[in-house]
């Protein structure tokens, strides 16, 4: 990879995996783009930053031409409570910011990388060890966004030799930004809380098992993936990825191995709980270890560890 160009690139993944592989390929050669501008962000300093909205065809294209991208990260997506809420809207972005950056990727002969999700199961989908090739019935539009971008993707591998590759994400912690309108939101949210008020009120109830990993792991799986020789992947869009399953309590019991006093109780949304409900308990990630190496560094003690000491260096 030598010019890449990232969509939502301040979102809660672009916005350090911008940076990380700033590191990696040279400032110069990862160009950040989003739909707004914020001076003082380190990614917009930090590097090449263009505004784009991902649904202006046109304007993708003329950058990727300007810059000579050869690799696009295409990250710019409402995630699953948001889509519920505006389903229409979460259509028009989800599969019109996609279509238009593969559409980019076809012209240029660019490597094409975009996430999809656990979202891309549905109720019919067999719940715990979850298989890489699976009924996918997806309830929400977010899942329907997936499915349908999981296909479009492999459509352009085969029709027209695109180089496309994706994972399915579970829920992703992290401590640097934020995620937003998301079902796996509350295993953020409950950091923050444990550090600033020792409580939390949990909007997932109780045994609701969901897939989660630490952004760092997560960083790494799309760097890895884009690197892996395309020869020996067999799948491309997408493959199962996980790091670990947990309900409230247990990383609630977690938190309190360190914070003795944090409490947890419920007010359930049904919206975001009808959603988890219907996603796995647990995938299995056997396809993408054994065709590309995957492999992850954070359970859940490790990630609270890393979480909690790195929310109180920021003054959390
Ligand atoms: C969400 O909750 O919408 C995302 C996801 C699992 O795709 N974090």
């Amino acid at each position: 990879m030598k010019k890449i160009l990232v969509t939502g690139s301040l979102g809660q993944i672009g916005s350090e995996l911008v940076m990380k592989m700033r590191g990696i390929y040279g400032s110069e050669n990862v160009i950040a783009t989003d739909i707004k501008k914020p001076e003082d962000h380190v990614v917009v300093q930090s590097g090449p930053f263009e505004i784009l909205d991902v649904t202006d065809a046109q304007k993708m294209h003329e950058l990727a031409s300007k810059y000579k991208a050869d690799t696009i990260i295409h990250l710019a997506a409402l995630l699953s409570a948001t889509a519920e809420a505006k389903p229409l809207l979460a259509w028009n972005i989800n599969m019109g910011g996609l279509v238009n950056a593969l559409e980019v990727a076809k012209d240029l002969k660019c490597k094409f990388f975009t996430p999809s999700s656990i979202g891309a199961f549905g109720p019919s989908t067999p719940k715990d060890k979850t298989p890489q090739d699976t009924i996918q019935r997806p309830t929400t539009m977010y899942g329907v966004n997936k499915v349908s971008g999981e296909l479009l993707c492999d459509y352009y591998y085969y029709k027209f030799g695109v180089d496309t590759r994706g994972v399915r994400f579970p829920g992703l912690i992290s401590y640097v930004t934020p995620p937003g309108g998301g079902t796996t939101d509350y295993a953020v949210d409950i950091y923050y809380e444990a550090l600033r008020s020792g409580k939390y009120t949990s909007y997932i109830a109780k045994g609701t098992y969901m897939d989660m990993m630490y952004m760092p792991d997560a960083l790494n799986a799309i760097i890895d993936l884009m690197e892996a020789d395309p020869s020996k992947l067999k799948h491309r869009n997408a493959f199962n990825v996980t790091a670990m399953s947990f309900e409230p309590e247990e990383i609630a019991a977690e938190i309190k191995k360190h914070i003795p006093s944090f409490k947890i109780d419920y007010d359930v949304d049904p919206v975001r709980q009808g959603i988890a409900e219907s996603w796995p308990n647990s995938i299995d990630a056997t396809a993408a270890i054994e065709e590309w190496g995957f492999k992850v560094e954070y359970d859940l003690e490790k990630m609270t560890i890393d979480m909690l000491a790195k929310l109180k260096e920021k003054g959390v």
